[in-house]
């Protein structure tokens, strides 16, 4: 008996049909992560487009035109960059996303709720993969358990964010959904503590076989299509990074325009000038490894470190910081 009713519990888990997942925004369990979130650290800087066919079985109408890809870049503003049918948005990031606890990185879309029930959106879903080096990328799981019954047409239907996971796309404007890296940690080709590109793949929602796009169940992705206007498919507006590799933060904090850090590469010792407001300063490897923390001076010793990359955080008294980076030779 208790093997039946653990046979019948496994079918109810593995039923992609019956899977709940995280609400839309403002509902309990949401996983949205709002754009003045405190968690989020750093926003791209640094986003290439591949633009997608206005609609992908009518080549004849072009591709998208809506937004740029500095659209994508910055703190989420509702300034979209439209991938179109299957285009790609791939950003870059000098200071590698790790994974730290819980969600890693955000993306933000443009959807928008259905007035008349507050589960449902008009959401637009892109697949999302991440890269060491911008040439292997591995995907996140992506489950879309809308069915398949009729065409979700390119305006006036909503979607259950219950139904989605893994997709971005599946929260309103303002609200980026959130990925978490510990969920590629069996890929052995993969380092999840040095992401350097996330690629973000417009998914075709038609159901016709020779242009949809499959999640991992190998289900079709029923999302709005034909969305056949300049500003078709995914609706890139930015991506948030929840934790990366090195103490940056000078997004968040002060920023001083006077302050020079010479020569770089340096030899036996490193020059700073016009510090103020910063009184102390902390030391780390390129690979976050806190060398020493001491009081600023013009002077800096540094004909002890092996040869490399270094980074320099100078702290106020107020806790704002700035980081550089030099080459020791
Ligand atoms: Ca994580
Ligand atoms: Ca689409
Ligand atoms: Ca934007």
């Amino acid at each position: 008996m208790k093997i039946f009713i653990f046979f019948i519990f496994t079918c109810l888990l593995s039923n992609p049909c019956l899977s709940q997942f995280a609400p839309q925004v403002g509902l309990q369990g949401s996983s949205a992560i709002a754009k003045d979130s405190n968690i989020i650290l750093s926003w791209a800087s640094n986003c290439i487009i591949h633009r997608g066919w206005i609609d992908i079985a009518d080549t004849t109408l072009g591709k998208t035109s809506q937004g740029d890809s500095l659209s994508a870049l910055g703190m989420a503003d509702a300034n979209i960059v439209s991938l179109g049918d299957g285009g790609e948005a791939i950003l870059y990031f000098e200071n590698p996303i790790t994974n730290g606890n819980g969600f890693d990185f955000a993306i933000f879309e443009n959807g928008f709720r259905n007035p008349i029930d507050s589960n449902e959106a008009f959401l637009e879903l892109a697949t999302v993969a991440v890269s060491n080096d911008g040439i292997n990328y591995y995907s996140f799981n992506a489950v879309c358990n809308q069915d398949t019954l009729s065409q979700i047409p390119g305006a006036g239907v909503y979607l259950d964010a219950r139904k989605i996971n893994n997709l971005a796309g599946k929260y309103i404007t303002y609200y980026g959904t959130p990925f978490d890296l510990d969920e590629l940690g069996m890929i052995l080709a993969l380092d999840i503590n040095n992401i350097h590109y996330i690629k973000i793949k417009d998914v075709v929602g038609s159901l016709n076989k020779q242009f949809c796009t499959r999640d991992i169940n190998n289900h079709i992705i029923n999302e709005p299509y034909p969305t056949p206007y300049p500003t078709g498919g995914f609706d890139l507006d930015a991506v948030a990074v929840i934790h990366h590799k090195y103490p940056t933060g000078v997004e968040q904090t002060y920023q001083s325009t006077n302050i020079q850090l010479y020569p770089n590469p340096v030899n036996d010792f490193l020059y700073i000038v016009d510090f103020a407001p910063f009184t102390q300063y902390r030391l780390f490897t390129s690979t976050g490894q806190l060398l020493k923390k001491e009081l600023i001076a013009k002077c800096i010793e540094t004909h002890t470190l092996k040869s490399g990359l270094y980074w320099i955080e100078l702290e106020s008294k107020q806790g704002n910081k700035q980081v550089f980076r030099f080459v020791k030779q």
